[in-house]
């Protein structure tokens, strides 16, 4: 087994076992809800799930960075040098668990000079287990994945979702929708970003975009560019921006599409 094959195959265990833990701690009904900054849920499982994985990391990887939702969230403190990093959400869709709705999953990717070189973003509630690994594929369940080849705009499905802080940019979200509901066929909002960037990579959706943070997008950036879709920005970051760890802005679509989406998103800025 390669090295690349071990680190994903630890990854896909340690999915699991976070899996296990959320689904049986939404069984017991007694979850508490926080508030970061008074406006962004999070819960008690989200917290046992970040520990359960960054232990399981430390405990293997003692020298490895981690870049964590809820136990170590600092980008600044990131170094893209030969030192490996994991990037992790515990739980993404937080808000959809806390509702008991199925779109929830643990993303995990494992990252080495700003390169994302293994992923895995595992839905517990649906059994769902996506992986990649760079330049050699990108699975469901262990059975490989493509993108759709949908070519036109009007047969197009995108997803995209909206901040918990709503109070500055809905007017530019709205207008965004607005044009993309104009020319392609409807939306989905599903509630997770992983998920969402998942459905892109299975052809169960034919676009994502939105602005989120690097653990949200991570392992699904993989996940899709291993399964033949387009993965970029519709508003390009500056040069300075070598990793692929940047959040916003993102475009995540099947490659037919990524043009004319890019240009429908650019013009319906405010
Ligand atoms: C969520 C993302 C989703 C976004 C939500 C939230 P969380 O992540 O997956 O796409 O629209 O605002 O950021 O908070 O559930 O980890």
């Amino acid at each position: 087994m390669s090295n690349l094959e071990s680190i994903m195959s630890f990854a896909s265990d340690i999915a699991s076992q976070a899996g296990d833990l959320i689904v049986s701690l939404r069984a017991q009904n007694r979850l508490r809800h926080d508030y970061k900054q008074g406006i962004e849920l999070v819960t008690d499982a989200d917290i046992a799930a970040d520990k359960l994985i960054a232990d399981a990391i430390r405990l293997k990887f003692p020298n490895h960075q981690i870049l964590a939702e809820e136990s170590n969230p600092n980008m600044d403190a990131i170094v893209h040098d030969d030192t490996p990093l994991w990037v992790i959400d515990p739980i993404d869709g937080t808000v959809n668990y806390a509702h008991h709705h199925q779109m929830v999953a643990i993303s995990i990717a494992y990252v080495v000079k700003g390169k994302i070189q293994v992923a895995v973003v595992y839905n517990p509630f649906l059994s769902e287990m996506f992986s990649a690994i760079r330049k050699q594929g990108a699975w469901l369940n262990d059975q490989p994945i493509r993108c759709s080849q949908t070519k036109d705009l009007n047969r197009a499905i995108f997803a995209t979702g909206f901040p918990y802080d709503k109070s500055t940019q809905l007017p530019q979200l709205i207008t965004r929708l607005q044009s993309m509901l104009e020319q392609c066929a409807d939306v989905r909002r599903l509630g997770s970003a992983a998920l969402d960037i998942c459905w892109v990579a299975l052809g169960r959706l034919d676009a994502y975009y939105e602005t989120v943070s690097p653990w949200d997008c991570a392992a699904g950036w993989l996940i899709a560019k291993e399964s033949g879709a387009k993965c970029g920005y519709f508003i390009q970051p500056n040069d300075s921006i070598t990793h692929e760890l940047h959040s916003e802005n993102l475009l995540i679509c099947t490659p037919a599409l990524f043009e004319p989406i890019k240009t429908i998103l650019q013009k319906a800025q405010l």
